[in-house]
């Protein structure tokens, strides 16, 4: 069977048809719109998935936000320019016509991660450093969605009782420190409105701010980890997300987290589906591989 593939992020939207060997083609990607409305997201899905849906038999959707009975919640609606909620599974039905399973991006990641490690692990997290930064937990094999879908999301955890408002409303969270959007919004002076992408570009160059504020992410995200490892005892810690794969990101994390005392340690790795693993993840869950 092909599955419809695709992933909601707070940046783009990327949609691919996948078979039963988890082989992706015809990958596609556009821009996420920034709306309040519903409207604008409903078009850009129309778009991504007219060349695609008529060879699909169902659709899986891996989305941003708190995924419960197949409607996007916004945890952090300012990574989607204000929206706060948008009927998922509704509007994807409504479109293609095929049965359709919506879960969040990071469990989606997480899933897809943990089949990777072909069993070396029972106990693994994801975590995404992105637009936001978003988190999957694999306990004993199995994956924790939570009562409300609200499980894993670790960017929501607190990084500095002083820092910056998170749009979720609390204060300092490690989103609001480490995400793609935490590291454009604290940029300065000849830096100030640069994306994330070519602040580290800049530091690439030299650049001193732009090191200090991907240092100042790397740090933040070491300091999740070892809460993460101290909740879950995880054996292993993937990272994904385009600020997570960024060329030295993850090196520098580790050198974080190696300040750490002995028992926050954990074998960290980027994600094996790169960019690819919301998109598989929730793929496999549509396989009924759960
Ligand atoms: P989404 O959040 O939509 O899933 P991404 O994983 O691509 O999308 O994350 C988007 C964030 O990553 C943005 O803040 C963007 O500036 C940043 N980004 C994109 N490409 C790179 C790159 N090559 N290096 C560092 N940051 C990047
Ligand atoms: C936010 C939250 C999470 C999401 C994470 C990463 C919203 C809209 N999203 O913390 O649900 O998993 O961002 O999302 O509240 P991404 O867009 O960076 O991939
Ligand atoms: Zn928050």
């Amino acid at each position: 069977m092909t599955t419809l593939a695709i992933d909601i992020g707070g940046t783009k939207l990327a949609a691919t048809l996948v078979d039963d060997d988890l082989i992706a083609h015809d990958r596609r990607e556009l821009a996420t719109p920034a709306s309040r409305t519903p409207d604008a997201l409903r078009t850009a899905l129309q778009t991504l998935v007219a060349p695609l849906a008529s060879r699909a038999q169902r659709v899986a959707i891996a989305s941003t936000g708190i995924i419960r009975d197949g409607v996007l919640l916004a945890i952090n609606p300012d990574n989607l320019g204000g929206l706060l909620h948008f009927p998922l599974v509704d509007t994807l039905q409504a479109i293609t016509g095929l049965p359709t399973l919506a879960v969040n991006d990071a469990q989606a990641a997480a899933w897809a991660e943990y089949h990777a490690l072909r069993g070396d692990y029972r106990d693994m997290v994801f975590i995404t450093v992105s637009t936001g930064v978003g988190g999957g937990v694999v306990n004993d094999g199995k994956l924790v969605r939570g009562s409300g879908g609200l499980a894993g999301h670790l960017g929501h955890t607190l990084a500095d009782p002083n820092g910056p408002f998170c749009g979720c409303g609390r204060r300092g969270c490690v989103e609001v420190i480490a995400s793609g959007r935490g590291i454009a919004a604290a940029a300065e002076g000849e830096l100030a409105g640069c994306d994330a992408k070519a602040i580290f570009i800049r530091a690439g160059q030299g650049d001193e701010q732009a090191a200090r504020l991907i240092h100042r992410s790397a740090g933040a995200l070491a300091r999740l980890i070892a809460d993460t490892k101290a909740t879950t005892d995880c054996q292993c810690v993937v990272i994904g997300g385009s600020v997570g794969l960024a060329e030295g990101y993850l090196a520098l994390v580790e050198t974080y987290l190696a300040q750490e005392p002995q028992v926050y340690q954990v074998r960290l790795q980027p994600a094996h589906y790169r960019h690819d693993a919301g998109l598989l993840g929730a793929a496999l869950l549509a396989q009924g591989d759960k």
